[in-house]
């Protein structure tokens, strides 16, 4: 009888896969392998192996409950299967496969070598699947992006919204207004009150998995014993009606706050079960749009998470198929500096940047504005390399993979493609932090002054950010108004070199 290999990664944990559709149960054979080249091309986080582990363990045994028939190999650093496709070749010793099925992976790296050298490697037929867990394929973002010559999100997803009739009617957005993110800016201060994250009662496959991790990655930093995410569909269901029931009316509101102390808000959590494949965009979506109906959620905060899904998750991920490889190599701003050795021990005297390495480390998370306003803008304004700061991002969090790590740290955080996803930087000084934040108040640092000893550092590195790179951004319309600003200083000199001595001695900060 002929029989085929469906290989499944640990971001494809979907009983509707594509793999999985294609297949037949009575006939062919599903393969999983926790393997060392996938735990360690970047230094993980714990949580986000354990966490993928889990997973793929739970999944894994889902799947032969409902009859398939699955080898699984569970990790061992000294076995001779350090990557996929040396687990595949040891089974095709065993079974007598006729071809290798697999869903288009998330990364390219992969992706790459699995188009490109296993079927020759294991002289077998490789077919691969699009990946229909996505509401938009990387053709179809291709044949868009041919139409335009700025490549925005807003009008990207205008065409999703559309296509897909969320929050529309007869062809009109609900409100008569696309978009309303102007009215998703407030601060929180204590009201309305928050909830805790879920957190799951672990069970023995969770246990042998911590367990695992911690003697196999004790190099990788962030903390393994706050593990709290779910690793089972049914947990991260769980997890989906958590935050619709608690947290989806107010996401809208304070999608952009930051408070000392409180470290996910009315996030929802869940971008690491969308993207390791516990739960798929469509019924997050289902489930925001019901509750606008039901009046349990107001629009603006639904627009607000549906644009975040439906428009900037598929956009990113159309970006990044559309422009690598080359896209890796960006760096318009011609940046080399190291990353701060801060971003690994989470130690700095700045309470802001403390705050999200905190909860970094702790939670393998940061939400949104954290990452992009606070780890990112810091970055950003201090020259990092963008490889080394995308290395970091791809490490430290649980959501985190190439298809959409890169295009949020190349593009919107570093400019490194020169404005593809931002007609301008986001670039900050210490004033927007103060705004959207109460981290000031509790930070050594003056956010009032530039050049003194304790001045923020944001606010020096701000103006020689936008000094340094007058030639580049002095002629962008966006930020004619921040130009006029620096026109007017005084105090440019005095900034130039405080700026510069700070980025001497950046460590020490
Ligand atoms: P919520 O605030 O509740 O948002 C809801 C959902 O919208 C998220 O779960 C996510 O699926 C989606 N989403 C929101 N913003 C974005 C965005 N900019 N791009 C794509 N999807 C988005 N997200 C990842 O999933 N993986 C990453 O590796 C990743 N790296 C990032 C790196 C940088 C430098 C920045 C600035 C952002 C990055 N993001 C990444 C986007 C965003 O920060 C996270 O999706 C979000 O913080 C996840 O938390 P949440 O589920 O509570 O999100
Ligand atoms: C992230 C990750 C990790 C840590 N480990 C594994 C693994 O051992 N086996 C596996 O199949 N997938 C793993 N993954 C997810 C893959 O890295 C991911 O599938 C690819 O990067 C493609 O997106
Ligand atoms: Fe961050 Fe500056 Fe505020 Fe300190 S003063 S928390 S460094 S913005």
């Amino acid at each position: 009888m002929f029989m085929r290999f469906g290989l499944i990664l640990g971001d494809q944990l979907h009983h509707q896969l594509a793999t999985l559709k294609f297949l037949n149960r009575a006939q062919d054979v599903i393969l999983m392998a926790e393997v060392l080249e996938e735990s360690t091309y970047v230094a993980h986080h714990p949580q986000k192996i354990a966490l993928i582990f889990s997973a793929m363990r739970h999944f894994a045994k889902e799947l032969k409950a409902q009859g398939w028939r699955v080898r699984y190999h569970p990790f061992q650093r000294d076995s001779r299967i350090h990557k996929l496709i040396d687990f595949v070749h040891l089974q095709q010793q065993l079974l007598p496969a006729t071809a290798v099925v697999i869903t288009h992976c998330g990364e390219y790296r992969l992706q790459y070598e699995i188009e490109n050298h296993w079927s020759s490697q294991l002289q077998l037929p490789v077919h691969c699947l699009d990946d229909d867990r996505f509401f938009c394929s990387p053709a179809q973002f291709r044949q868009w992006a041919s139409r335009y010559h700025t490549l925005r999100m807003e009008y990207f997803y205008r065409e999703m919204r559309k296509q897909t009739g969320y929050l529309m009617q007869q062809q009109q957005p609900l409100g008569q207004q696309w978009n309303y993110d102007r009215d998703n800016r407030k601060t929180w201060s204590g009201k309305p009150s928050l909830t805790a994250p879920l957190r799951f009662e672990l069970d023995q496959i969770d246990l042998d998995v911590i367990e695992l991790v911690r003697r196999e990655f004790p190099q990788h930093i962030g903390d393994i014993a706050n593990l709290r995410w779910a690793t089972t569909r049914s947990n991260a269901l769980l997890a989906l009606q958590h935050f619709i029931a608690n947290n989806l009316p107010h996401f809208g509101d304070y999608q952009d706050a930051m408070v000392y102390g409180e470290d996910t808000l009315f996030h929802s959590l869940l971008s690491p079960y969308l993207n390791c494949g516990l739960l798929v965009a469509k019924e997050v979506c289902d489930a925001a749009e019901a509750a606008y109906h039901s009046g349990h959620a107001p629009l603006n905060a639904v627009e607000g998470f549906i644009r975040q899904i439906l428009g900037w998750r598929e956009y990113v991920r159309g970006i990044y198929w559309l422009r690598m490889p080359e896209y890796a190599n960006s760096n318009v701003l011609n940046y080399s500096a190291a990353l701060p050795q801060f971003y690994w021990t989470g130690r700095t005297q700045m309470t802001c940047m403390a705050e999200c390495f905190r909860n970094t480390f702790e939670h393998a998370y940061a939400h949104h504005i954290q990452r992009l306003m606070i780890t990112g803008n810091f970055a950003l304004l201090s020259g990092v390399d963008p490889q080394q700061i995308s290395e970091w991002y791809l490490a430290v969090y649980a959501d985190a993979y190439e298809w959409v790590e890169l295009p949020n740290t190349l593009s919107m955080v570093m400019h490194a493609d020169g404005g593809l996803l931002a007609s301008k930087p986001y670039a900050a000084s210490g004033n927007y932090i103060q705004k959207m934040s109460n981290y000031c108040k509790h930070c050594p640092y003056n956010v009032k002054t530039r050049t003194e000893a304790d001045s923020c550092p944001f606010n020096s590195l701000y103006w020689y950010f936008m000094i340094k790179h007058d030639g580049v951004f002095r002629s962008n319309p966006r930020m004619g108004m921040i130009y006029r600003q620096l026109d007017k200083l005084q105090d440019k000199d005095q900034i130039i070199a405080h700026a510069q001595q700070l980025l001497s001695q950046v460590n020490e900060l």
